[in-house]
């Protein structure tokens, strides 16, 4: 039979498992990256790993998240990472040279790779025909020390595209519309992987965009094929070397082909709070917007500038909106410059920022109380905009362009003639905001700010589990609920202590104090518990204030990946009703937690005040077993390195 394209790459690169849906495998990692707000804690991890130099082929640490240096913590963050990226042998991306996935799909990503990155829209580089996948700190940090990435096998979804895109219509409709039709879980457990003839219509940013928003479906990574679309981008980013052919095969078979013809999309948009709830732009139009922005690694591309910039010839923005522009990366300004793009974003009155993930995270830009800011990023959680019941729309850059010139929420094609952007044949490729390593980083002293702290030792977990259910919550928790960002939170990624403060501060302002005086604590949880960011710290603090268990109807997979890393044991209910009847605030007891999961048990029961019990699955892998009984992944790794 024959392979997707997904299952070539991990055939390419399996060291351990069977490629069948669902069962465990591990796979070489053959690139990493990092950006500075979940880097520290990885390098951390890695230093304490204690090898002298990463094992991959390449690894990138990017600093594009809190370019906001109010004080000196995160200049010392830079400091920092740029030291261990000198000592340890990697590229190091500067402060301003951009977002990371912009910048890895320009300069790195090559089809037929396999990338593990600390952020949760690696997927990015699958635009270019990578398996790319988004993973918890820890994850890329044993990755970089040479180690597989354990997984379970994912099914492959068939996303076959026909026709060709409409005026005024772009990649960010397509997943948009997937979106819509499949949720934010909708991809849980899968590949996305396009296939057929549409795609050949869309340039490797476009396919960029669809991948890196692949991610809001829950998806462990999105696949396009590597083309002759693919080998033209490679060549205008003078990196033909790294093309390689790579589709699927005539006989492929995919678990489910979801169909979408171009032709037919017209401009969408997601409304709040939620990437997934997309409607036309035309059923909102006419609403009034105060802020819109152009920029996110899933929208700040070459081309995104561009069109914003023909749409905006000879007219102006509305005198009640503010236009921003975050371009993804120094090479989309500098060609965007030379291209002439700059001059109608500046006279028509855009505010344009230096390169970088800005406002999406909440450094910067939030918007206006009780107002609509209009975004073309990718995600929309309630609050991440850093303004409290904000109400955060996700679109095109085509619709957000038009909106911002009309002051209302419009669809794009009443603009009339639409742009025509060519892409460079070359760009202008200047790398000198990348420092490549070095021969030898033996010498180097690694620079450490007072606000990088070592990390926390955590125990191994007890025979018997007693804990406080401290918290209880709904469906679609995102790790933004979980360990908030924005710029009071992101400078203190590299203290665990002074970070744990602000677990789940929005749901509940105490929660770090009842934590503390409880002891051990449970959470209770509904479906696709921890979304969103692939950001270990919403596992690491939370351990750090005695979280030992999370018992929902389901996880997302970083998140669930990130609580077996840091020892705190992933639960689902056997019978999702029961749900209800777990109390907030109540003792739960789990007798025999440890034996049940070393010893290979799928369910465990626990026992309510009343007396009262239910039962809960481990659904993991013996490796999640072992990591689990030790406290954590870092306890397993030495303890092991200590027996050789
Ligand atoms: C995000 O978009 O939520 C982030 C910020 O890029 C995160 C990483 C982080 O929290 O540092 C992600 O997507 O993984
Ligand atoms: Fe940065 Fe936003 Fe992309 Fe996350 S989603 S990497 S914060 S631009």
């Amino acid at each position: 039979m024959g392979l997707t394209v997904t299952e070539k790459i991990i055939a390419n690169h399996l060291v351990q498992g069977e490629m069948a849906p669902g069962k465990p495998i591990a796979i070489r990692i053959d690139q990493t990256l990092t950006q500075d707000a979940t880097g520290t804690m990885a390098y951390l991890e890695f230093e304490s790993i204690g090898i002298p130099r990463v094992r991959t082929e390449l690894s990138v640490s990017y600093v594009d998240h809190n370019l906001l240096q109010s004080d000196f913590r995160n200049a010392d963050d830079h400091r920092f990472l740029q030291s261990i990226a000198e000592k340890y042998g990697l590229y190091f991306s500067r402060p301003g040279n951009g977002i990371c996935h912009q910048v890895h799909l320009e300069r790195f990503a090559a089809p037929g790779k396999t990338l593990l990155g600390s952020d949760s829209h690696t997927p990015t580089a699958g635009g270019a025909g990578a398996l790319a996948i988004g993973a918890g700190g820890l994850d890329v940090a044993m990755a970089m020390a040479g180690q597989p990435f354990h997984l379970n096998m994912p099914e492959v979804v068939g996303i076959y595209l026909t026709g060709e895109l409409q005026a005024w219509v772009s990649a960010k409709d397509v997943i948009l519309e997937l979106l819509r039709q499949l949720s934010v879980k909708g991809g849980v457990g899968k590949v996305m992987e396009y296939f057929g003839p549409g795609v050949e219509t869309l340039s490797v940013t476009d396919r960029g965009a669809i991948a890196n928003l692949g991610t809001e479906l829950g998806a462990t990574s999105t696949v396009f094929p590597s083309d002759q679309v693919t080998k033209a981008f490679l060549k205008a980013q003078k990196r033909e070397d790294n093309w390689v052919e790579l589709v699927a095969d005539e006989d492929a078979r995919y678990s489910q082909v979801i169909e979408i013809d171009l032709t037919s999309l017209e401009p969408m948009i997601a409304c709040p709070s939620s990437p997934d709830k997309v409607v036309r732009v035309r059923d909102v139009a006419g609403k009034p917007v105060s802020q819109v922005i152009i920029g996110s690694c899933a929208n700040s591309s070459y081309r995104d500038i561009c069109v914003a910039s023909q749409a905006l010839q000879d007219r102006s923005i509305d005198r009640n909106v503010s236009f921003e522009i975050n371009p993804g990366s120094r090479q989309v300004l500098e060609n965007a410059d030379v291209a002439g793009a700059l001059k109608n974003l500046i006279h028509a009155g855009a505010r344009i920022h230096q390169c970088g993930c800005l406002g999406c995270i909440g450094m910067g830009q939030a918007p206006a109380t009780d107002t609509i800011s209009l975004r073309t990023f990718t995600r929309n959680f309630p609050g991440r905009s850093g303004t409290k019941n904000d109400q955060v729309y996700l679109c095109s850059p085509e619709t957000a362009v038009a909106s911002a010139i009309k002051g209302v929420i419009t669809d794009p094609r009443d603009l009339g003639a639409a742009p025509e952007v060519s892409l460079p044949e070359e760009y202008i490729v200047n790398d000198n905001g990348i420092i490549p390593p070095v021969e030898d980083g033996s010498s180097v002293e690694i620079i450490r700010g007072p606000n990088i702290k070592p990390l926390p030792d955590f125990e191994p977990l007890p025979e018997d589990l007693h804990g406080k259910v401290v918290l209880k919550v709904e469906d679609n928790i995102t790790t933004d609920h979980i360990m908030p960002a924005g710029s009071k939170i992101l400078p203190l990624r590299s203290n665990i202590p002074a970070i744990s403060e602000y677990v789940f501060s929005a749901i509940d302002p105490d929660f770090s104090i009842k934590a503390r005086e409880a002891g051990n604590v449970i959470i209770v949880g509904g479906e696709n518990y921890g979304q969103g960011s692939s950001r270990e710290h919403a596992a690491l603090a939370p351990r750090y204030l005695g979280v030992r268990a999370k018992i929902v109807k389901s996880f997302a997979r970083i998140h669930k990946a990130n609580l077996i890393n840091f020892g705190i044991v992933p639960m689902t209910f056997e019978d999702p009703e029961d749900y209800h009847k777990v109390q907030q605030d109540e003792e739960l007891v789990i007798p025999g937690l440890r034996q049940a999961l070393l010893s290979g048990a799928d369910s465990v029961t626990v026992k309510r005040p009343s007396g009262d019990t239910f039962v809960v699955r481990l659904d993991l892998s013996e490796r999640d077993r072992f990591i689990l009984g030790a406290g954590g992944l870092l306890n397993w790794v030495k303890a092991q390195l200590s027996a050789e």
